[in-house]
Order: structure tokens, then sequence, then C-alpha cells
């Protein structure tokens, strides 16, 4: 994958979308989605999609329908799933991160349901990012039966790997052979991450095995994949395996960076993208200390991944439970992390989606055998900051930051103009395209501010979108280059040039 344009995703996006079409007119079946030929478009056009959403712990069912319903309107550009392989057993979210093996069987849906959901997404215009947890296989020291009803012991998985044939690291360092320093990449890439059976990818046997797995999913539709604890996985190795898989494969590569690691993120840009998490981490400060012009600027500095190798978060399902970054709770605050991501020009933004928990280890709503219960979300839309245990948050679908979804396709690659800054609150622009006003004070905004949006009436669609012409949050009016607007305590505007109104 290395070197592949930057947008071969999107163009991937569009292909599908494309296919879909040509299939419906035809009325031929819709499989797979072929890989773009040649170099993409060197820059993001307005109206394209890149926003994508970790819809967490969700079912293949739910997603299909969330597709079609909300993400493909939205103009959502892909989703990311949980791990969709078979798993050990019990309640907890994360026996989703404990391959038992590569069967498309677990909890969250059957392999029939995970294709009807790729082709339910790819007909909407969503791509499909699937989690692949290809480091390791279960924590276990008991041997158990896995959710497709696979037998397995903690290094013996019958029919896939075993100690005996050599798949396994044992680093041979403490009594467990667990990684105890993050300091020492051999310990790192050879030792096992929370007593998880560390997989020795650096044969051929197991990379064959993985390939197949990944090649598997592509089969299904899959466009590409979150490498999960790719950090364990020596970034020679998973060049190796990400090679073999079919053309235009999209990788994202969970590499957290640490301070003083030897293992970073910028060792496996050749192999695809990485996930930056310094970007949730320090918008969470300057939010909190009430700087957000401070987070137009970030992504710039030498310390993060160049702009079109990252994807970035305000939070994802473990920095959400290590409370390490603003969340739902945070209620405005997070909204306002939210806007500032996908306003701003750095990386490719993943905005995140779960469910109350007051448990760390709590896993979704489970019906009598295990299987999770289809998501449903609220009928009061939020935000809000407090959800039950188990209620699903929709954060994709909170107005302001679905509306920003649509703004962000609207801008397309548009430069990032100069911002404008009024007390605790500033503006942003994009080309000739959008607006953006945030207030991170505590009292209301009223200005002119500076646009080079043509004269018009615009809907503020981080209140709500134009519907039938019409906006269902306020309208703003744009009159020689000053857009009068009034922005409440702790929340943000929005004017795109889609949401025009009354022309
Ligand atoms: C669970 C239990 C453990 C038990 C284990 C085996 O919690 O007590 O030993 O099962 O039985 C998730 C959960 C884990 C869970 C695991 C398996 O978070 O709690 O363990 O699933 O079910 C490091 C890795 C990074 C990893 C994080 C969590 O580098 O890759 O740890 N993140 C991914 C996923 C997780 C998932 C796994 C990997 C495993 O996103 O959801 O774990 O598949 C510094 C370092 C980081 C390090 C971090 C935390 O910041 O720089 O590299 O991240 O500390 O240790």
């Amino acid at each position: 994958m290395t070197g592949r344009p930057r947008l071969a995703f999107l163009a991937l996006i569009a292909a599908a979308v494309v296919a879909v079409a040509a299939a419906c007119t035809t009325g031929g079946p819709v499989s797979s989605v072929t890989a773009p030929a040649g170099p993409g478009p060197a820059a993001r056009p307005a109206g394209a999609r890149d926003v994508g959403v970790q819809l967490f712990q969700w079912t293949w069912d739910a997603i299909a329908t969330e597709c079609t319903d909300h993400l493909g309107p939205a103009g959502y550009g892909w989703v990311l799933t949980s791990p969709p392989q078979e798993h050990v057993l019990g309640s907890q979210w994360w026996t989703a991160y404990q391959p038992v093996s590569y069967r498309i069987e677990s909890r969250l849906g059957s392999r029939t349901q995970f294709a009807a959901m790729v082709a339910a997404c790819h007909a909407a215009g969503v791509g499909v990012v699937a989690d692949a947890v290809i480091n390791h296989m279960t924590g276990k020291d008991s041997p158990g039966t896995g959710w497709a009803g696979s037998a397995y012991s903690h290094y013996d998985y019958p029919g896939i790997w075993s100690d005996a044939a050599g798949d396994f690291h044992h680093c041979g360092v403490g009594p467990a052979d667990d990684i105890s320093s993050y300091r020492d990449a051999y310990q790192v890439q050879n030792c096992e991450l929370s007593n998880l059976a560390d997989l020795a990818t650096g044969t051929k046997h197991v990379q064959d095995g993985i390939v197949a797995y990944l090649t598997d999913l592509r089969s299904l539709g899959v466009d590409g994949f979150r490498i999960d604890a790719a950090k364990h996985i020596p970034a020679q190795d998973l060049a190796a395996i990400v090679g073999r898989l079919p053309a235009g494969t999209r990788i994202v590569s969970e590499v957290i960076r640490g301070s003083g690691e030897p293992v970073t993120p910028e060792q496996y840009t050749g192999i695809g993208d990485v996930l930056e998490f310094a970007w949730g981490k320090d918008v969470t400060g300057m939010v909190r200390g009430g700087s957000l012009r401070l987070a137009a600027g970030l992504g710039t500095g030498s310390t993060y991944l160049p702009s079109d190798k990252a994807w970035i978060f305000v939070e994802n399902h473990d920095t959400e439970r290590g409370r390490a970054t603003l969340g739902y709770a945070d209620g405005a605050d997070y909204v306002l992390a939210n806007v500032l991501m996908l306003a701003t020009g750095y990386g490719r933004p993943i905005v995140y989606s779960g469910y109350g928990f007051s448990d760390r280890d709590a896993g979704p709503v489970q019906d009598a055998a295990g299987k999770v219960v289809d998501a449903a979300c609220p009928a009061d839309v939020g935000p809000r900051v407090r959800y039950t245990d188990g209620e699903w948050v929709c954060q994709h679908r909170w107005a302001a930051i679905e509306g920003m979804v649509g703004w962000r396709d609207a801008v397309g690659d548009d430069p990032v103009g100069d911002p404008w800054q009024h007390g605790d609150a500033f503006a942003l622009s994009r080309g000739t395209r959008g607006l953006v006003v945030l207030n991170g004070g505590n009292v209301e905004v009223a200005a002119q501010v500076p646009t080079t949006l043509s004269d018009g009436s615009y809907c503020d669609v981080a209140a709500g979108p134009a519907v039938e012409g019409r906006c269902t949050g306020d309208a703003v009016t744009v009159r020689a280059g000053l857009g009068d607007v009034h922005v409440a305590p702790h929340t943000a505007l929005a004017l795109h040039v889609g949401a025009r109104v009354g022309d």
C-alpha cells in the first residue's frame, strides 16, 4: 500500500456508488468494490466525503439501517465497525478483541448479516472499515469455546494456530511473558499485551493465515481495516501482510503515540494511514482551557503525523473509558471539540458513537443468548450529559455534529482562512464555501463576522439542517462580506454554500 494516493479511499467509495448505481439500473448483483486504477485526484473536491464514524458495538443489522437512513443522507463517508470475527464468550465489550477463529460470526451478527450491511452501506455511498484484530488471540488461561462454537486453549486454536507450529511469540520476559516496559521495542513486539497470546507475525504460516482472513473480509466488500494493536506488530511484518492484500485496501494502524517510546506512529506510515492520538488529547486541553483558537493550528508541528496520513478523533472507545479525552458527559465542550475536528484542515476525522456506561468493562445491551441488541437512538437526539447504562448515545446524530459533516463535505479541501477573533469567540472560513463561528465564553456573541461567502441567507447547520429550502435552526444573513451572527455561550454556528436559502 506504500505510496498509495491519499484519496484512493474516496475514489473507492465513488467507485462503489457508481458500481451500485450501475447494478441498480441493470438489476445485477452488487458484490464487492473494485479498486480504482491509476492515481486518484490530488486533492479532495467539495462534495467528496471524508468523515468517518465509529459505531462502537453496533450490530451489522443496525449499521445497515443507519447507513441507509442517516449516515448516507448526512454525508458520512465511511463507518468503522467493531471486530467481526468469532470471539471469546462473556458480556464485556472487550471480548471482541480476543479472537478464537476468523469465522465472521459474532454477537454483532452473522457472515450473511455482515455482507448485507456492507452492501447497504455502499448503496448509501458509505464505505466500510473493519477493526482487524490480528496481533493476538485470546488472553484466557483456561480452555474454552468461542461464540460460534470453536474450541480453543490459550496457545492452541485447532486448524488455525498452535504452539507446536511455532505460531506464538514467547518473549521470555517475566513469569507471564507480558510487556512490562513500552520503552523496550523487543518487549512491545514480542511479549504479550495483557496476556493476549501474541502471534509470531514474522512467520510465513501466520502471515498466510492473516492474509486469508483479511482477504475474506475484502471479498465481502469491506474497503479497509483498522489494524488493532499495530504497535505490537513489527512494521515489516505488517507491511508484508498488507502488501499481499487486494489493491486499493485502505489501512489505518492503531499506534498510540507514547512519550519516550521507541515504536512510533511514523514507522507505520509506509504501510498506510495511522491513527493520530495526540489530536484528541491536545484538543481536549485547548477546549477545557478556553483556547479554542489554538486548535486551528493543531497538526502543523513536527510532533504530528503528516496530515495526509493521519486519522483523528476527539475520542475512541479506549480514551472514552480512560476519560483521557472529552466525551459525551462533557456536553457542550465535547460538541465544540467535534466542531473543531470537522472544521479544521488536519487529517481525516472520525466521529465516535457509543453507549452510556458507568462500569468501564460493561458491554452493550445483550439478549438472553448473549447477542447484542440492535442499537436504537433516543427519540430526543442529544446532546445530553447523562445516558443510562447501555443507552445508545448516537453522538453522530447530534445536530451540530451531523450538520458539520455536511459542512465539511460542502467546503471540501478549500483552504483555511485567517481566523477572526473576538473575546472568547473565533471564526474560521474555508475558501469561499464555509464559515464557522465558535463561542467558548459564557456570554452570547453578537457580531458582524468577515466572510467570503456571497450575500444571502444561510441556515446555521450547527443548529439544524436545511429541509426543503427552509432552515430548521436559525437563518443568518450575509451582506457585503459580513455575517450577522448571534452565537450562544459554548456553542458554534456554521454556514456553507450548500445550505443557502431563499434565493
Ligand atoms: C482484557 C482485560 C485484561 C485481560 C485481557 C486478557 O481487561 O485484564 O488481561 O482481557 O484476558 C481491549 C481492552 C482490554 C482487554 C482487551 C482484550 O481495552 O482491557 O483486556 O481488549 O479483551 C496499549 C496498546 C493498544 C491497545 C491499548 C488498550 O498499544 O493497542 O493498550 N488498544 C487496542 C484496542 C483495545 C483492545 C486492544 C488493543 C487489544 O483499542 O480496545 O483492548 O486487542 C500507553 C502506550 C499504549 C498502550 C497504553 C495502554 O499509552 O503508549 O501503547 O496501549 O499505554 O496500556
